[in-house]
């Protein structure tokens, strides 16, 4: 039996769902046609249950995959069409569509119900759910205790805005779900309630779609809601502040004076990491290199402990994972000079922690599309670490305009002449970092394929 047909015989739908107010008799309106589009008509209408689908594009990305799929679902695309909004009962709106567009506001003001993927994929996931968000280091941490549940033997579904969307991930088999979410799911999720979860860090990032960085903390904050174990980082004080009383919080910190229950302490002249007293491993021992991965590796390990998973397996997961792609991943050393690329450092504070993290003088390229972030954070770091900046993209004269000031900058068109740029600028000892502290929208189909092409040039222009 498929897993659609076994869902729908083990569900009644008005029982799962009535915490969302939906049955039969409701209309859903799904705002969006990419992954979670999809993901939510699929799941909806294996249920019977009636759905729309609207987009603003004329050619959304799934439109072809869904009319194959499901050839009577109503799909508006090229606008939001008032049409498809007047009939809706309930709005399900994609994470990549902003909760204040005219049509979406006026519909929830005239009491039409905005739920989400996550909301319905909490009705019905059996299995318990640790959820992980964060400015910076959600994927590497969703992946590695995704590795360390592996390495307990445990069958879990690893996924959300890593890529496969949650409802995607549901399976009878599954004893755990590694959730990552980002502040656009955890803002219009309300039933989620995690056995475990963590907010890693906090530093301005989407300022297109926030008023501020306390509103964007404010909606990664929802990633507690319910009464599970709260895995917080003493190091970073928007975070620290999202600590609840009567609540079991576990938290981490790099800082050398912590007494944090998951922190680094220097024995014997070396660097190990400690859970709740006990050491585990040496610092080298972890295989993702940087200070920042030693965080990330002491919220997983607080993330697998609550969950029990046993000591051993964590300590092997951290020895073993590699990081993924596009992360601080070395490319090439040629004549002295480094490459290295972090195309996914999509925002200032993941670029800031790659600069830091680098010893000797860097070149860095950066540029694209910026989500309204303001670039004078850059200036400390770059005048203190950086022998040029190359820049690029739509927002490269926003970045000019701050690290202009004190740093070399050189103004390119694409990845082609950055790295030319970058070869005739590095000197012996230097690195090469893509860390473009920007989306990659702008001139790439994501961060994947600018990270493709600046490995390409490397290989073409360096070795
Ligand atoms: N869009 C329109 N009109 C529409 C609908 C969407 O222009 O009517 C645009 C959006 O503005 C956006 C793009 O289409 O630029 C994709 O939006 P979407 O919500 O349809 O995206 P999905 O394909 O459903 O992918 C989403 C997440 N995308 C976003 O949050 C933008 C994916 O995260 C996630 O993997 C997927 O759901 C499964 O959960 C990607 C991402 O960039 C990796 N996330 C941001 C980040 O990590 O910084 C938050
Ligand atoms: P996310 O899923 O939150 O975007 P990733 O693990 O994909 O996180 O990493 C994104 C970028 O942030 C990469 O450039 C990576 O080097 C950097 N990074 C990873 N972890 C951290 C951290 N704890 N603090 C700052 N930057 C980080």
């Amino acid at each position: 039996m498929s897993h659609v047909a076994e869902r729908e015989n083990a569900l009644d739908v008005k029982t799962a769902f009535s915490s969302l107010g939906l049955d039969y008799q409701s209309r859903v309106l799904v705002i969006g046609l990419g992954k979670t589009g999809l993901s939510v008509t699929r799941f909806l209408s294996s249920l019977n249950l009636k759905v729309a689908v609207v987009d603003s594009r004329p050619a959304p990305p799934e439109l072809g995959t869904l009319r194959e799929l499901l050839p009577d679902v109503a799909v508006f695309t090229g606008g939001f069409s008032s049409h498809a909004f007047k009939a809706a009962t309930h709005l399900i709106v994609s994470p990549g569509v902003s909760l204040e567009i005219p049509e979406i506001k006026a519909a929830l003001m005239r009491g039409v119900e905005l739920i989400s993927d996550v909301d319905l994929f909490a009705c019905v996931a059996r299995a318990p759910v640790i959820a992980i968000s964060g400015a910076n280091g959600k994927s590497t941490v969703t992946c590695l205790v995704g590795a360390m549940a592996e390495a307990d033997d445990k069958k879990a579904g690893v996924g959300g805005n890593l890529g496969t969307p949650a409802l995607d991930m549901l399976r009878d088999d599954i004893q755990l779900y590694i959730l990552e979410l980002s502040s656009f799911q955890t803002e219009r999720t309300r039933l989620l309630e995690p056995s475990a979860a963590t907010v890693l860090n906090i530093s301005p990032d989407h300022m297109d779609r926030y008023s501020g960085v306390e509103a964007y903390a404010e909606a990664k904050r929802r990633i507690f809601n319910g009464s599970g174990v709260m895995v917080l980082n003493e190091d970073d004080e928007l975070v620290a502040a999202m600590a609840r009383s009567g609540r079991d919080c576990r938290w981490f910190s790099t800082r050398p004076e912590s007494r944090a229950d998951y922190r680094l302490e220097t024995i014997n002249g070396e660097e190990w990491l400690l859970a709740c007293g006990e050491p585990l491993l040496r610092g080298s021992e972890v295989r993702i290199k940087g200070r920042h991965n030693l965080a990330n590796a002491l919220a997983a390990l607080a993330l697998g402990d609550a969950m029990g998973f046993a000591r051993s397996s964590l300590v092997r997961a951290l020895k073993q994972f590699n990081g993924l792609d596009h992360r601080m991943q070395w490319v090439a050393e040629q004549g002295g000079v480094t490459w290295i690329n972090d195309s996914k450092a999509t925002n200032i504070g993941a670029c800031v922690a790659a600069l830091e993290g680098l010893q000797g003088a860097a070149v860095l390229i950066a540029g694209g599309d910026s989500k309204g972030a303001d670039f004078s954070l850059l200036a400390p770091v770059a005048e203190k670490k950086l022998r040029a900046a190359i820049l690029m993209g739509r927002d490269a004269g926003l970045l000019e305009v701050h690290l202009g000031k004190v740093v070399k900058t050189v103004r390119v068109e694409n990845m082609k002449q950055a790295v030319a740029a970058a070869r005739t600028l590095a000197q012996p000892g230097d690195t090469v970092l893509l860390a473009p502290a920007c989306a990659s929208l702008d001139q790439y189909k994501d961060y994947q394929e600018r990270g493709r092409i600046f490995v390409e040039q490397v290989r073409v222009q360096v070795v």
